[in-house]
């Protein structure tokens, strides 16, 4: 890979100063904005998030807001996941599906208020598609992207970190929750949520100048929390089963196949689009689905392809995303397998561009 030519097209963030001068080392494209990659190295970033603090430029997850009398209805209408019992102050992982059961997107729901939703969108221009549903049946909802940037706190230390700055109760926030917070005057909201399986925050940043003073207040009260500049954990997230939009699954996927039926309740979620293909696929049970995958060997190089996976010279499935794990010492990996072959302890073939590797199909995750 060369170097990015920044453009207005490709955003930078409210926080792309302080990543800078924390000395990020390679970006990617996600939603139209950068998204940090490497701060000291893949495995030295991931070895300080799972023992300290770090603080992601996550402004990537860009928010969808759905703001009027039929923003309840219209959430219901994208997601199979019923959202009947859902109060403001609740964050939900949602499938969202278009009219075949295809994934078009896994975002995270946070309800602010009955009327006045937030959809955290994962790497696909879900707002078009939000659009077209509101102006094709006419609900009386507004829907634009606001300007507000994620900043994720994550690892261990994450609890003390946010204490120093927010007060006590932040330790309260419960898993998927939020809390209205203070900072400099103005509310932001803080969740219990984020990719990865270490712990912490998500601050939803309001309004862009702010970024940069929350940013320089995070890392002067963790100086002595070892606190660091870090991004989502390309190695953590396999280890976690965190699935990754556009990698790992498309809109060729259903949610069954991608692990995400436990998200769809497609009886009683009256009205979401989908709903016939998907009642269909929930009794018929997928022919595919997402599984973890132990690939034997030295590290594997870095997978921006499929890689076919085979039993006896028969395709199988595909990895879709590898990395090497310091503390599995492992290559773990992340694919969909056909339901012949994935049962726990399978052993299968993945062709990797440094040749063929035996592997173990998982049926659970590493952490
Ligand atoms: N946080 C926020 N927005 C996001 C992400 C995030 N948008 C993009 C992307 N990540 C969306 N994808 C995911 C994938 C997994 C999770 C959240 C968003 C996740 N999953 C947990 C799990 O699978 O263990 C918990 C799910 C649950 O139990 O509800 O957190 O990270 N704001």
């Amino acid at each position: 890979m060369v170097l990015i030519s920044p453009s207005r097209r490709l955003r930078r963030t409210p926080f792309s100063e302080g990543v800078e001068a924390a000395g990020v080392k390679a970006y990617t494209v996600y939603n139209h904005m950068l998204l940090p990659t490497v701060f000291e190295s893949l495995e030295a970033d991931y070895h300080h998030l799972k023992q300290y603090v770090q603080v992601w430029d996550v402004s990537c997850e860009r928010q969808v807001e759905l703001r009027g009398p039929d923003a309840g209805r219209l959430m219901q209408m994208l997601t199979p996941r019923d959202l009947r019992g859902m109060l403001p102050g609740q964050c939900c992982y949602v499938p969202i599906v278009d009219e075949t059961g295809g994934m078009l997107n896994d975002p995270v729901a946070v309800k602010l208020s009955e009327d006045r939703w937030w959809v955290s969108i994962a790497d696909s221009d879900l707002l078009f598609w939000i659009k077209g549903v509101v102006n094709g049946w006419r609900l009386d909802v507004l829907v634009d992207e606001p300007d507000v940037s994620p900043l994720a706190i994550q690892g261990p230390k994450a609890d003390d970190l946010l204490a120093r700055v927010f007060g006590d109760s932040v330790r309260d926030i419960r898993f998927f929750r939020f809390g209205i917070y203070q900072f400099q005057g103005r509310d932001v909201v803080i969740a219990r949520s984020g990719y990865s399986k270490q712990g912490g925050f998500e601050i939803y940043v309001e309004g862009r100048e702010r970024g940069m003073p929350l940013w320089r207040k995070l890392f002067e009260a963790g100086q002595d929390l070892n606190v660091r500049a870090g991004c989502p954990s390309a190695i953590e997230r396999i280890e976690g089963g965190l699935l990754s939009y556009g990698n790992d699954m498309t809109d060729d996927n259903t949610p069954h196949e991608c692990g995400l039926g436990r998200f769809c309740n497609t009886h009683t979620a009256i009205g979401c689009i989908g709903r016939d293909a998907l009642l269909r696929v929930a009794t018929e049970g997928p022919v595919q689905q997402i599984r973890a995958i132990a690939i034997s060997g030295d590290p594997v190089p870095v997978c921006d392809r499929v890689w076919p996976v085979y039993s006896n010279s028969k395709r199988v499935g595909q990895v879709t995303s590898a990395a090497w794990s310091p503390d599995f010492e492992t290559n773990v990996a992340i694919g969909m397998i056909r339901m012949t072959h994935w049962d726990d302890e399978t052993k299968v073939e993945v062709e990797t561009p440094d040749g063929m590797r035996p592997a173990l199909v998982r049926e659970k995750f590493w952490i």
